[in-house]
């Protein structure tokens, strides 16, 4: 079962479950204004678990997909506030520029719950209550695993390559915060370049080549802020051939999300942990809505509880894994 819910949203779900047996879902049309799916494994899970979830809780979700674009997501929540939506979910492709679509939400009374990536309002924005609440995942937590795990397995000396999510997006800004946390604590380690891949395997590969070129033997480790740019940077090592190293081996591979291709990699050996970031959300996401439809107050976060696989455990978490 892959990151079970925290503590709060786990006994809320539960509590949803009762309430909603008693009470009986009441159909509502929520709005769910998606980043991208196509910008990875972890996000089409995501989608889909919306997507079925609605289907389940017999809700009428109106999708919209930004396909990467800021701008454009922010005409699409603009969108639903004009179809008066009973409520939107956002999940947003950067942490800037909501301020004032938010406050249009609110001006038309329609609530706004914030999924998996969370929002850097204005100051004078943040004490308004532009959205109810925010449910996801400890970034800064996975970044800092991430380099515990690699503190343990490198001995505290390792020369770092990172490949990074987009600089706006705020899993990258937090997962990297939470990495150099923990690096700093050890002398040893050295982050030794950084480069935004972008989510993308084809990306993180290019950005991987470069550095092998420049660095080659010594790298100790490359640390992708998503399994997809981890493909890469595997992809990457196998095709420098001329340099005879190995992903997994001569090279440590860790990533975040821990998809279903990534204990595959594992138990071949070609990546060496992963850090989980649960995208199975949409039940307790779109739950949590038609409670604060239903008039009921929530918690104003929500975290899912991640933990790290390593290639020692992946064989035996790969048949439960559920993305
Ligand atoms: O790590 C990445 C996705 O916001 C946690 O976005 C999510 C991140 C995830 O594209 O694969």
């Amino acid at each position: 079962m892959p990151g079970s819910l925290s503590l709060c949203a786990s006994r809320l779900l539960l509590l949803l479950s009762l309430l909603g047996a008693v009470c009986g879902a009441q159909a509502f049309t929520i709005g769910f204004a998606q980043s991208d799916t196509a910008e990875s494994d972890w996000r089409k899970a995501n989608t889909e678990s919306f997507r079925e979830s609605a289907r389940e809780l017999g809700i009428d979700l109106q999708f919209k997909d930004a396909g990467g674009n800021t701008e454009v997501q922010r005409r699409q929540v603009q969108e639903l506030i004009d179809a008066k939506v009973d409520a939107i979910v956002l999940s947003a492709n950067e942490i800037h520029g909501w301020d004032g679509v938010l406050l249009r939400a609110r001006k038309a009374r329609i609530p706004v719950v914030v999924s998996d990536r969370t929002l850097a309002l204005q100051p004078e924005n943040q004490d308004k209550g532009l959205f109810v609440t925010w449910i996801g995942s400890d970034f800064r937590y996975e970044g800092r695993a991430a380099a515990a795990w690699l503190a343990q397995e490198s001995g505290g000396h390792c020369n770092i390559v990172e490949i990074q999510g987009p600089p706006d997006a705020a899993p990258s800004i937090e997962r990297g915060k939470g990495f150099r946390d923990v690096v700093a604590l050890f002398p040893g380690m050295k982050v030794i370049a950084s480069r935004p891949g972008m989510w993308r395997a084809e990306q993180a590969r290019e950005v991987m080549n470069g550095y092998l070129k420049q660095e080659g033997a010594n790298i100790c480790a490359v640390f992708a802020h998503n399994d997809n740019m981890a493909f890469g940077a595997v992809q990457a090592i196998e095709e420098n051939r001329q340099l005879g190293l190995k992903p997994g081996k001569d090279i440590l591979i860790i990533g975040v999300d821990a998809v279903r291709h990534g204990f595959e990699l594992m138990q071949e050996k070609k990546i060496n942990a992963l850090v989980e970031c649960n995208p199975l959300i949409g039940k307790v996401v779109l739950k949590v809505v038609t409670e604060i439809l239903s008039g009921r107050s929530v918690p104003p976060r929500m975290y899912t509880e991640d933990r790290v696989y390593t290639l020692y455990n992946a064989a035996a978490a790969l048949p439960s894994r559920r993305y």
